[in-house]
């Protein structure tokens, strides 16, 4: 039993972390820049400072989409390149100059965004914003582009390059997120850096959520985002073209469309390969879903828990079981092999600093495989932000600490420093020795795999800085991941011939983001 007092005893103490995971790379202002190459788009991801008390592993474990999905729909005659500044091979390339840069502007790395293009604009190059921050904030970004796209890329993305190409590029492009998902192209991973991913695999089967919570970015100002879906067999067709042996599938809410889960599960289990995806709670409402899953290689689930207080959660107008009941609703995930990644945020309205030491409890007591946790951050155009504002509860507006590892508000029960230290103080619990032991599963059988992954995972962010400096992610976990999907295709045939699964092995991968 956690002492409820326990995050405030003593200073946490700061955790190892290398500058260049800190910093971005240098942006050197008198180096000559090559000469501007026509039809050369160079796409960029740009560096966030990453934090200590989290994996670095979750950097990596499988990219973001936002830039290899409208990449595919780049006209034939452009040359495209990518590059993700993330990876720690410094700054993106100037030599030959790129006609245009497509940067995704994020608000916690913003600042990053307008330095890199403040340094491209003024040697040639074009410049097009994308992505979050453009929507929310775009009269912020407009000085530092020559183009902004709101909405969607794939449409926006070729009509931008077709405008340059005649010489009318419009100041602001807008799409809406209402045509049909299934038209859409196939991300283009070709141009991913494969050894330095988990997996390179990152799966978008939906867009939307069922749910508005008011903490979402999904509730932000001009944000249209009907719930819409690829049909499953893209998807599958999808996985299998990649090559990978796993996927992350990056859905708000794979699990908005019960029937559409089901369906998606029948497309993706000839496959035989494993997959995790963020879901909420409410798909344990129908156990036959939670046993296709299984079935069709689900390893692990990231939930949004959020908070075990109904009334916070009544707060933020998320429609979710009553919490008494997410125990029981975990169990039926492990039941059938399916591990749980839960996603707290702290620091709502009704959190007291007791919040820390009871959510520990609660997550070891429940055995949750691995937990992440948010310091509850007022994204700007929310109805969250503009609650904040109207009670002067907003700190400050540097985006950059907007990243739900520092308090930019002032908590009702607590001082800022203190749910820092509270959010500090709950990842070194869950990453200690005690927490990772306590919270193995019951299977004896799938200790060792478990307390290899959760060391692999939790507790070597030096190796997880080596694999990454030296592109050794995907080589060195490759082997890993094939054993899992080899014991998961054993597990699920055992499954499939029984009519119900008890005391499946917990043998797989985390859902890790
Ligand atoms: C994959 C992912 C990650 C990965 C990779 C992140 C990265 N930047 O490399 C990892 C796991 C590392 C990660 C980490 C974090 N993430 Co994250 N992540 C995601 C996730 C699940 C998917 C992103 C994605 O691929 N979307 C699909 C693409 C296709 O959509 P899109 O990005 O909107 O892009 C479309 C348009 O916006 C547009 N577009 C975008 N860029 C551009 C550029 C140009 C030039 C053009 C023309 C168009 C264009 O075209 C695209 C196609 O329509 C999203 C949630 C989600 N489902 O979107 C969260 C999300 C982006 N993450 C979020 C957060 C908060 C974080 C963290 C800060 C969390 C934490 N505490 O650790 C960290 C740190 C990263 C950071 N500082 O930004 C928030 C951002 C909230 C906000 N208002 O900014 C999101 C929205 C999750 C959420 N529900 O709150 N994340
Ligand atoms: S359930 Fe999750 S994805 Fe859906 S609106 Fe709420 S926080 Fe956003």
């Amino acid at each position: 039993m956690i002492a409820l007092g326990e995050p405030f005893l003593r200073p946490v103490s700061g955790r190892w972390i290398p500058r260049e995971m800190t910093t971005a790379p240098a942006l050197d202002a008198n180096a000559p820049a090559g000469p501007v190459e026509p039809h050369y788009a160079l796409l960029i991801n740009p560096f966030y400072p990453k934090d200590a008390n989290a994996s670095f592993g979750k950097h990596v474990l499988t990219p973001t989409l936002a830039l290899t999905s409208f990449a595919a729909a780049t006209p034939k005659h452009w040359r495209v390149e990518y590059w993700d500044e993330n990876l720690l091979d410094g700054r993106p390339p100037f030599r030959p100059m790129p006609q245009v840069v497509g940067i995704t502007v994020h608000l916690t790395f913003a600042k990053r965004a307008f330095e890199l293009a403040d340094w491209y604009r003024a040697r040639g190059s074009t410049v097009i914003f994308g992505g979050l921050h453009v929507l929310s904030c775009p009269d912020e970004c407009a000085p530092h582009a020559d183009a902004l796209a709101l909405g969607d890329g794939v449409q926006l993305w070729p009509r931008i390059l077709l405008d340059l190409e005649t010489n009318s590029l419009q100041p602001r492009y807008v799409a809406t997120y209402e045509n049909d998902y299934c038209d859409d192209p196939a991300p283009r991973r070709s141009l991913l850096r494969r050894p330095s991913f988990l997996t390179t695999t990152s799966l978008i089967a939906t867009r939307g959520c069922h749910n508005r919570c008011g903490f979402c970015y999904l509730a932000t100002d001009g944000l249209r985002m009907p719930y819409r879906m690829r049909h499953p067999q893209q998807v599958a067709d999808e996985f299998k073209a990649d090559h990978q042996p796993y996927a992350v599938f990056i859905d708000n809410n794979l699990g908005s469309r019960r029937d559409y889960l089901h369906s998606l599960c029948a497309a993706l289990r000839p496959l035989n390969k494993i997959w995790s995806a963020a879901v909420t709670i409410d798909v344990t409402d129908d156990p036959s879903l939670i046993r296709d899953m299984a079935l069709a290689g689900c390893t692990g689930v990231f939930i949004g828990f959020e908070s075990l207080s109904d009334d916070n959660l009544a707060d933020s107008h998320k429609k979710t079981p009553k919490t008494s009941d997410y125990a029981r609703r975990v169990r039926m995930l492990h039941d059938y092999g399916i591990q749980v990644n839960g996603s707290f945020v702290l620091g709502f309205d009704r959190d007291r600093k007791d919040v820390f030491a009871r959510t520990a409890e609660w997550i070891e007591e429940n055995r949750l495989e691995c937990a992440t946790f948010h310091i509850l951050t007022p994204y700007p155009a929310t109805p969250l932000f503009r609650q904040m504002e109207e009670q002067g509860r907003i700190l400050h507006r540097d985006w950059t600490l907007y990243d739900t590892g520092h308090a930019v508000f002032q908590p009702k029960h607590m001082t800022p420093h203190e749910l820092e230290q509270g959010y500090a103080w709950i990842y070194q619990r869950l990453f200690s020795h005690a927490s990772i032991w306590r919270r193995r599963p019951e299977d004896w059988q799938a200790i060792p795999l478990y307390l290899a992954m959760s060391y692999l995972y939790k507790r070597s962010n030096r190796f997880w800085h080596l694999l990454i400096r030296h592109h050794l992610v995907n080589p060195v976990w490759k082997p890993l991941v094939e054993m899992t999907r080899l014991r998961h295709v054993h597990y699920r045939r055992r499954l499939a011939q029984r009519e119900s699964a008890i005391g499946a092995p917990g043998q797989v991968v985390s859902a890790g983001v």
